[in-house]
This record gives C-alpha cells, structure tokens and sequence, in this order.
C-alpha cells in the first residue's frame, strides 16, 4: 500500500543516493510514438530490448508498457525482465518515474516531479502528457513505495545527485520559462534541497549542443563517484561543443562538493558529430513540436550511460570513438563491467541509456 507524505524527504531523513551505490532494480518504459521513433517504433523497441537485456544482468529491469504492447514487449524481452502494464506518452523513465530516496533505516520512497513534456506551453514537446506525468504515481502504487509530490516541474535528466550532498544541474535548463518561470534561482534550491536532501548546487552553464531537453545535465556529465565525474569533451574549436564543455570545466575547477572536496574531471570524448540521416528522418511521423530534418545535429553524447551495480551499461555511437570511450570508462570503472549496446536508434528520439533508465536503490 503506497501513502503519499506531506513533508518532504529532508525533514523525513531522506535523501537521494548517487548511482554508483547499490541498485535493487531499473525501470524502463516500451518505445511507441511514431513521430518520436522512426518506422513505427520497431528499431527503438529492438534497442531498448537490447538496453534491457544488458541491465537486466546485473540489476532485475521492470519495463512498464501499454496495454496494446504488452504481447510485443513481452515477446522481445528476456523472461526475467518484469513487464508491468502501465502506458506512458513517451518512454523516457528517467524523466517521468519517480527519483527515488532513501533513509538510513532501509526506508525507501519516491518522489513524483510535475512533467511537461520538456517544456508545456513554452517550447513543450507534445501537447498531451497526461501519461507521463501520472506514470510515477502509478509505478509507486504498484510497487507500494510512499511518494512524495514535489511543488515543481522536472525531469530526472535534469539532475544528477553524489549521495553526499551534491547535486550537480544545468542553469539552461532548471532556469528555463518552459519548467517553473515562477520560482527563482534560489527557490529552485531551496525545493531541490527538500527533495533530493542536497545541500550544495553546481550550476554549469548549458548542457550538449542542440539537446531538446533545453541542455539535461545528464547527457553531458555524469557523477562517477565522490568528487569524481566525467564529462563530454569536444577539441574541435569549430565545433558549438567546443566552447560549451570549456565553460563546464571551468565551473567545475573553481568550485568544491558538499564536502568541500574538489572534483576530478575525466573526459570522454564526443562522438561524431552525428546528423541524422535522410531515411532516418523520412521514417519519422512528422508532429508539431517535435522537429526531425535531415542533416540536423544530433545531441550524442557517450556521458549518457547507466550506472548499474556492477556493470555499466553505455551507447556506441560513433565507431570512430567507441573504444576509446570503452577504454575511458574501463580506467574509471576498475571494478564494473562495461558493455556498449547500439544508441543510434536511442539519440535518434532525443537522448540516450541514461535518459531511459531509472534505477530504485536497494534501500
Ligand atoms: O535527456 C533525457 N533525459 C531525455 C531525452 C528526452 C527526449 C525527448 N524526445
């Protein structure tokens, strides 16, 4: 039975740990939309399957999927991945589920954000999220986890959390009109430190190159560790990428994490650039918002992978650049296997393993 708390997760003791600590499990949700997913979805659904199957070697994924998809999904996806019938609009579970938190106890919940498609009214992605923005709800009932109802509109993507205090975001995307125009700077804090139990912000300047999620930080950053993170690195002073992670690494050097410990900065490099094809774009189903052209710069980023247990789980995008970010992250992750799986199809929607992945903590 899940009970929905009126306080918040800080005065409650919560907090939300970092992705390095230990996983009980990962929820996904099944690729549908068509003008989101080219020829009707099928090459997504073969990717997330893939994505899937990876995770669920190390840590048991939950795929929540509509009702219509249920025999799809179930015939794609190893036996021992849980298919749960829950619909969503789109199938970014990063950026709809719940962030979860947990306590010293072993107590764990979920906190429910406000969705709105990246933007509602202002530059949203599509005029109907009711699903998404019901989905985490309903995955914490299923699973009778508590919930808490944070007063604000995010996505997951948009945060990444050290476990020790330290939340690390985008200032082009927290402090977009599209999310919450009425708070400022500071209230944007003061919430994220209620919810998340965090007490230091980093705020680094804009997120990858023509990302539609107005610059997620977790397609370009990602906390390893402790005062550890890897970070898109691009040396092409051409390249719009150039200038960008400069002005990351620039923030990250001056400033220090909760523990006031300074940070160590790997970077990994980016892949491509990458465009998206002509059969690739013709294979989109054209909608209002969301734009696919041929030749329009893709927001790939090898920063977008998953951290799960004892495996790492990210995107080959560009065979140019794969096995040097293999190499990288091995050197990063002594102790945790690194598996690359297929993104092309991932970055085609608008984000990659990361942005379809949600672990719950062991708690
Ligand atoms: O970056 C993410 N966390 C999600 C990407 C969403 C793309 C929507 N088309």
């Amino acid at each position: 039975m899940s009970r929905t708390h009126e306080s918040t997760p800080r005065a409650d003791g919560f907090r939300m740990p970092g992705e390095h600590e230990p996983q009980q499990a990962v929820l996904m949700a099944w690729p549908e939309r068509r003008d989101t997913w080219r020829e009707g979805a099928g090459p997504a659904r073969q990717a997330f399957a893939a994505v899937a199957a990876a995770v669920n070697e190390a840590t048991p994924v939950i795929m929540c999927v509509s009702a219509e998809q249920l025999q799809t999904a179930r015939s794609m996806l190893p036996d021992s991945v849980e298919v749960v019938e829950i619909p969503c609009n789109d199938s970014w579970m990063r950026d709809i589920g719940p962030s979860y938190v947990v306590d010293d106890r072993g107590g764990l919940r979920g906190v429910d954000w406000h969705f709105n498609a990246w933007g509602g009214e202002v530059n949203g992605l599509y005029e109907d999220w009711s699903l998404d923005e019901a989905l985490a709800e309903k995955v914490l009932q299923k699973r009778g986890e508590d919930r808490y109802r944070a007063p604000l509109v995010l996505e997951g993507g948009s945060i990444h959390v050290d476990g020790e205090g330290t939340c690390i975001t985008t200032a082009e995307c927290l402090l977009h009109p599209g999310r919450n125009p009425q708070l400022s700077q500071a209230e944007i804090e003061d919430l994220l430190r209620d919810y998340l139990g965090v007490e230091k912000f980093i705020w680094l300047p804009r997120g990858v190159y023509n990302d539609e999620t107005d610059g997620h930080v977790d397609n370009i950053l990602h906390i390893v560790g402790p005062a550890e993170v890897v970070l898109t690195w691009c040396d092409d002073a051409q390249d719009p990428m150039y200038d960008i992670c400069r002005e990351c690494l620039k923030v990250l050097e001056a400033e220090q994490d909760a523990k006031g410990r300074s940070f160590t900065v790997h970077r990994l490099p980016l892949p491509g650039p990458l465009y998206i094809s002509e059969e690739e774009a013709a294979g989109i189903e054209p909608s209002e918002s969301m734009k696919r052209s041929t030749g329009e710069r893709l927001a790939g980023s090898y920063a977008n992978f998953l951290i799960t247990n004892d495996r790492v789980v990210f995107p080959l995008l560009d065979p140019a650049q794969d096995e040097i970010a293999r190499t990288i992250l091995r050197q990063i992750f002594p102790h945790r296997e690194i598996v690359g799986i297929e993104g092309r199809e991932i970055l085609l929607g608008g984000g990659n393993i990361h942005c379809i992945t949600q672990q719950i903590p062991a708690g």
